[in-house]
């Protein structure tokens, strides 16, 4: 059988259970999901020393040849991961990743749109949309690993301004591209050891978050969002962004979204079973994907089990899927990072084509008129459904490149580009 003969198969057996194959795949092909710029470059960006080692309490590990040294690199590896991913991406920035003119270097308090603009332009080329974050870690300013929550008013009034200016960046971008911008706000302020204020660093993040939403912005272009964190290394005993307080902070901020990254909680507790309950109080909520392997290690995401029930919970909660803002995010330099790229927002794709290709409504009533046995039964058994032949009929129509090819496409640009880099 031919891929289109393969197609028709299986989609007479989705039929036959009630799921419209292409309505899923016309749905999917719209979805926004945002790859971070992050990956190519082991999260170093171009505004301070490269080689000084990564800070915040995040850590990238390996050493794997060919990483992105340059906008240019990092631009053109980037543009081989889009032409091999199906979808509809947007470009996830970090401030760090500002391109200067020869001189023309300003601190982070000090940034405006035009030291993005080469980003602006790289964006419209591929009509897609832009996110950003502003970067509190990996700076000089750090002061004592703190930024937002310090005691210091000269650091922490920096770091205000780093914010504040990342707003306007933001705002250009959405206005630039026509697509609103998520912007996070995620530090890694906290202490090694026990504490003894735990309230005082948390009252100043407070203010400083305050101060950098004042910032005069328009929140149907500027969406911003407050990322929780339960320990980074180096700060296993406390982090003045936790759960509760970001989460609350959203909820009594209007316009503020929580964001969730599923390697910022305990071991057992999962996203998957927090985003519902978030979706009860807030319009819009987002998300950061990610892999944790035994802590908040940022492996390359998966189709494991937590990514696919995420899914799940993004695409069949009513209106959910437009209220969840997607974005990818992890960083590893053990292996081909433009594999790691294409791996990670590929199986995410299948996460959700695959969710999108369930009964949901079928299952819902199964569980409102509590017939758990057959519940269970039906779940178990549309894990043999046919969904590799869906999978590749989405690959087609999206002109991305088969299961088959893309590896060695990846091969064929590690030949000719990624292995004739050296590190500097
Ligand atoms: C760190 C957070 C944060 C970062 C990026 C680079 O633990 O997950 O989102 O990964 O800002
Ligand atoms: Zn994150």
């Amino acid at each position: 059988m031919n891929r289109s003969e393969r197609y028709a198969s299986a989609k007479e057996q989705y039929a036959a259970i009630g799921v419209d194959t292409d309505a899923a795949i016309e749905k999917l092909s719209k979805v926004p999901v945002s790859l971070h710029c992050w990956q190519g470059d082991d999260v170093r960006g171009f505004d301070t020393d490269p080689s000084k080692p990564l800070t915040g309490g995040i850590q990238t590990t390996g050493n794997y040849p060919g990483r992105a040294r340059t906008p240019e690199e990092l631009m053109a590896d980037y543009e081989k991961v889009l032409s091999l991913c199906p979808g509809t991406k947007k470009l996830n920035l970090h401030a760090s990743y500002a391109i200067f003119e020869e001189g023309g270097f300003v601190d982070r308090d000090k940034l405006e749109p035009k030291h993005f603009s080469k980003w602006v332009d790289f964006a419209k080329k591929h009509g897609i949309g832009l996110d950003f974050n502003p970067t509190f870690f990996s700076h000089p300013n750090m002061k004592d690993g703190l930024t937002l929550s310090s005691p210091d008013e000269t650091n922490r009034k920096f770091w205000i301004d780093h914010g504040r200016a990342c707003v306007r960046i933001s705002e250009y971008f959405a206005r630039e591209t026509g697509i609103p911008c998520v912007m996070n706000i995620w530090i890694g302020d906290g202490y090694k050891d026990i504490p003894a204020d735990r309230k005082g660093p948390r009252d100043r993040y407070k203010d400083s978050i305050e101060q950098i939403i004042a910032e005069p912005h328009d929140p149907k272009l500027v969406k911003i969002t407050v990322e929780s964190k339960v320990f980074g290394i180096g700060v296993e005993s406390y982090t003045a962004g936790s759960a509760e307080f970001t989460l609350l902070f959203a909820a009594t901020h209007p316009g503020i979204l929580p964001l969730m990254d599923n390697g910022h909680y305990h071991p057992t507790e999962m996203v998957s079973d927090k985003i519902s309950s978030l979706l009860c109080y807030f319009d819009e909520i987002a998300l950061h994907i990610t892999r944790p392997v035994r802590w908040d290690s940022d492996h390359v995401v998966l189709l494991d089990d937590e990514t696919k029930e995420i899914a799940k919970e993004i695409v069949r909660n009513g209106d959910s899927l437009s209220r969840v803002n997607i974005a990818l995010d992890y960083f590893d330099a053990s292996i081909n990072r433009v594999s790691a790229w294409t791996v990670g927002f590929r199986s995410l794709e299948k996460a959700l084509l695959s969710a999108l290709c369930t009964p949901n409504a079928e299952l819902k009533k199964l569980q409102d008129e509590n017939q758990l046995t057959k519940l269970m039964a039906k779940q178990e058994e549309l894990k043999t459904y046919p969904f590799g032949d869906i999978w590749e009929e989405y690959l087609a129509r999206e002109n991305a490149p088969s299961e088959m090819e893309w590896f060695s496409q990846v091969e064929e640009y590690e030949k000719e580009v990624l292995s004739k880099r050296s590190e500097a």
